[in-house]
């Protein structure tokens, strides 16, 4: 399912990927070609231009600056975005109320109700242990009932005797004096194929609704059908209360375009997919399933939620103030490289930040590897607090006491000195014009020995 579009959409994100660094002309050429990737699937142009938009302000806003390469960023915000219009959360079917409670099934002729009819008996049946009866109101097509008998008596789940010649609300009334004869939960009701603009079968659709109180109208669409799914949808929601819609033939969908629009165009939640013509061929509707399916990119989702997690944004914003006012102590200094080995490392880190790409290279040559700075904080924690506050006040004797502390020579406490003056001036001029400013500074010195 969804093949065209998971490989349009992966082959944008394989080109983002394993990028350290994005310019602005890149993120747009991206999101040209996701825009492209969606209208392509059939997705409602509205939807397409909103998505599209939502996400270019996300990417280039400041959520981009986390511990991950900007490449990987976007991936992970188009799939939230993605998430969000199939819904964010999942939307379960509602069977809370007095027993029995009613389903009724509508849609146009061959969508799928009826088999999808048995296939919610089944799941209600086998997975959620209650009683269900099936009621066929398709009087209109030769033998729609009779299909829905044989469907019932395969899954063996009890079906409403057929009368023939009987009216839908005759039959309804027989099912309901059924149900109360005890031991049925729930009634699901197949009816009649139709069109939303047939006034007169959506007459007798209201009054089935008034006769059966249901809990649930699911509105069965398929979904090859695209954006005449949507339209087909919104007409019946403007008719009919949808509490949910069942989108059939998932399993033919390569272009996955009713999907996506459904949501965000009817409001109606989806419920389940038909994946198949087989009784056990429906799968309960979960958004951050699907768009995982789509995309393709678990694994880029997933670390950039552990990055998130580790880099807490109220301590940058900290930070990101104390710099611009020049203020940098040893503390900053330790809490600086305690992050950055949380992120993955110095060179991790440097790739996400934007205008860092050249300075990538000028740590590499200086030696400026993870070693080093893990055992730069191995001198910070041999100091103590008032030592960290002012550096002033670190003389000979007290650098000679810090340097055994940390198993080091003297030299390298004076060496961690220096470099944090350094990067004292160096936070300063970049608090005060950002990275441009860095760039014109004195990189080499920045790590130097
Ligand atoms: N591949 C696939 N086929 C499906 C799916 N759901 C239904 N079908 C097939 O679609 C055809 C029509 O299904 P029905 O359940 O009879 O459709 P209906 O809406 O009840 O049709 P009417 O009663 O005539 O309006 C059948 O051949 C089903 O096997 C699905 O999710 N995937
Ligand atoms: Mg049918």
């Amino acid at each position: 399912m969804f093949q065209n579009l998971s490989q349009r959409l992966t082959s944008v994100f394989d080109k983002l990927r394993g990028r350290g660094l994005l310019s602005e002309d890149d993120v747009s050429s991206a999101l040209r070609e996701i825009r492209i990737a969606l209208l392509e699937a059939d997705v409602s142009l509205p939807v397409v231009k909103d998505f599209v938009e939502q996400v270019r302000t996300r990417a280039i806003g400041q959520e981009v600056l986390r511990s991950v390469s900007p490449g990987q960023m976007v991936i992970k915000i188009v799939h939230d975005h993605l998430v969000d219009l199939l819904g964010s959360t999942g939307v379960e079917l509602n069977l809370a109320t007095t027993p029995p409670a009613s389903i009724l099934m509508v849609g146009l002729q061959g969508s799928g109700k009826t088999t999808t009819s048995g296939k919610l008996a089944k799941h209600i049946h086998e997975k959620l242990k209650k009683r269900v009866l099936l009621v066929s109101l398709d009087i209109y097509r030769p033998a729609a009932q009779h299909q829905l008998e044989v469907l019932a008596q395969s899954l063996s789940v009890e079906s409403l005797p057929i009368i023939d010649g009987e009216k839908p609300l005759a039959i309804v009334a027989r099912a309901i004096e059924r149900a109360r004869q005890g031991s049925i939960d729930v009634i699901i009701y197949d009816t009649a194929g139709r069109l939303h603009i047939d006034d007169t079968l959506m007459d007798e659709v209201k009054d089935i609704q008034a006769a059966t109180k249901p809990i649930e109208i699911l509105l069965v669409v398929d979904a090859m059908t695209g954006q005449d799914a949507v339209r087909i949808a919104q007409g019946f929601k403007d008719a009919l209360p949808i509490t949910g819609l069942v989108l059939t033939r998932i399993d033919g969908d390569s272009r996955g375009g009713a999907a996506l629009s459904m949501r965000a165009v009817t409001g109606c939640p989806i419920k389940f997919l038909g994946v198949g013509e087989k009784s056990d061929h429906l799968e309960i509707f979960h958004p951050e399933r699907l768009a995982g399916r789509i995309l393709d990119m678990g694994d880029i989702v997933s670390l950039v939620e552990r990055a998130s997690e580790v880099v807490n944004a109220e301590d940058a914003e900290k930070m990101a103030k104390k710099m611009q006012k020049g203020i940098f102590d040893l503390n900053d200094m330790a809490q600086h490289i305690e992050q950055m080995l949380k992120m993955g490392g110095i060179s991790n880190m440097m790739g996400f930040l934007p205008g860092m790409g050249k300075l990538k290279d000028k740590i590499a040559q200086a030696g400026m590897d993870d070693k080093v700075i893990r055992r730069q904080l191995g001198i910070i924690h041999s100091m103590t607090k008032k030592e960290r506050k002012n550096v002033q006040i670190l003389n000979a004797s007290r650098r000679r006491r810090i340097a055994k502390g940390a198993g080091l020579e003297v030299s390298d406490v004076n060496r961690l000195l220096k470099q944090h003056q350094q990067m004292q001036l160096m936070m300063k001029q970049l608090g005060k014009t950002g990275a441009k400013g860095l760039m014109s500074g004195k990189l080499g010195a920045l790590f130097g020995n």
